[in-house]
C-alpha cells in the first residue's frame, strides 16, 4: 500500500474491521463522467471484508438498483469525505452505478479492498 495511504487503511481498520492491501482510484472529470450500474467482484476478496469508498471533490450520488427488482432503485449522497461500505450481502442482492449529473465539478473516489494473498500473488505477474 502507498505510504500517505496507510493513515486512511488504520481508519478503515478501526471503522469497519480489515485493513486494506489494495487501493483502486476513480477520476470523474465531471458530471458527465459516470459509472453504469455493476457489482464488485468478492472472489478474490479476504472473507468478511468488502468495499470501503472514499470521496473526494464534488458530492455525486450512488444509485442502488435491486437485482430481484430493477424497478426497486435507492440512491444515496456522497459528500466530500464520505466514508461508504459495502459488504458482500450488498453487491450479492444490488447493483450500483454513478449516474450523470448537470453542473457538477471533479471527484476522486478511492476504493479500499483486503485482496486474498494468492490473488495478490497473481495480479503481481501480470
Ligand atoms: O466512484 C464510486 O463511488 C463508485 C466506484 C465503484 O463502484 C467501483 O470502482 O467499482
Ligand atoms: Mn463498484
Amino acid at each position: 500500500m502507498i505510504e500517505c495511504l496507510i493513515p486512511i487503511c488504520h481508519k478503515i481498520n478501526s471503522e469497519i474491521g480489515f485493513f486494506p492491501n489494495n487501493c483502486l482510484m476513480n477520476y470523474y472529470l465531471d458530471g458527465n463522467s459516470k459509472m453504469g450500474y455493476h457489482s464488485d467482484s468478492a472472489a478474490e476478496l479476504e472473507k468478511d471484508t468488502g468495499v470501503v469508498i472514499i470521496s473526494l471533490g464534488a458530492e455525486r450520488h450512488i444509485s442502488y438498483r435491486s437485482k430481484l427488482n430493477k424497478e426497486h432503485k435507492v440512491r444515496y449522497k456522497l459528500k466530500n469525505g464520505a466514508l461508504l461500505y459495502m459488504d458482500n450481502d450488498v453487491q450479492t442482492k444490488w447493483m450500483h452505478a454513478i449516474p450523470k449529473e448537470k453542473n457538477i465539478g471533479e471527484r476522486i473516489s478511492l476504493t479500499f479492498r483486503k485482496i486474498t494473498q494468492s490473488q495478490n500473488y497473481t495480479i503481481s505477474q501480470n
